[in-house]
């Protein structure tokens, strides 16, 4: 008897690992809306980046929306190595920051002392 719910309670372990797992990972990437020529993507700042991977088109002007709810100075800058880009995100405000489309590749950011990351993608 005692084996039997020790079985059970393996699989809802497992189960709820998966799905915290799987959960997270299909959250994290998002692709851009496109409105005419121009491609949005909003990113909640809020412990972290929301979606922490976003996806954008070649060679269609993009810009991320970053939406900062989180206090923390930790989150209140934003750098992206690659396009050279350092900027401070107000808290409770948008703050639109324009992402060069015209090179595919894939380009991390992350907070002012690197320790949140999120990702760009421009296919
Ligand atoms: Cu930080």
């Amino acid at each position: 008897m005692d084996k039997i719910l020790i079985a059970i309670i393996a699989v809802l372990v497992i189960g709820f690992i998966v799905w915290w797992f799987f959960g997270r990972h299909s959250s994290k990437e998002v692709t851009a809306e496109r409105k005419g020529n121009s491609q949005n993507v909003d990113v909640v700042v809020n412990g972290g980046y929301n979606p922490s991977t976003v996806v954008l088109k070649k060679d269609i002007p993009a810009q991320i929306t970053f939406k900062r709810k989180d206090p923390s100075s930790c989150l209140e800058q934003v750098v992206f190595p690659d396009f050279g880009i350092s900027e401070f995100l107000p808290q409770n405000q948008e703050h639109v920051i324009k992402i060069d489309t015209t090179k595919a590749g894939e380009f991390d950011y992350a907070c002012g002392m690197n320790m949140f990351h999120g990702k760009v993608i421009v296919k």
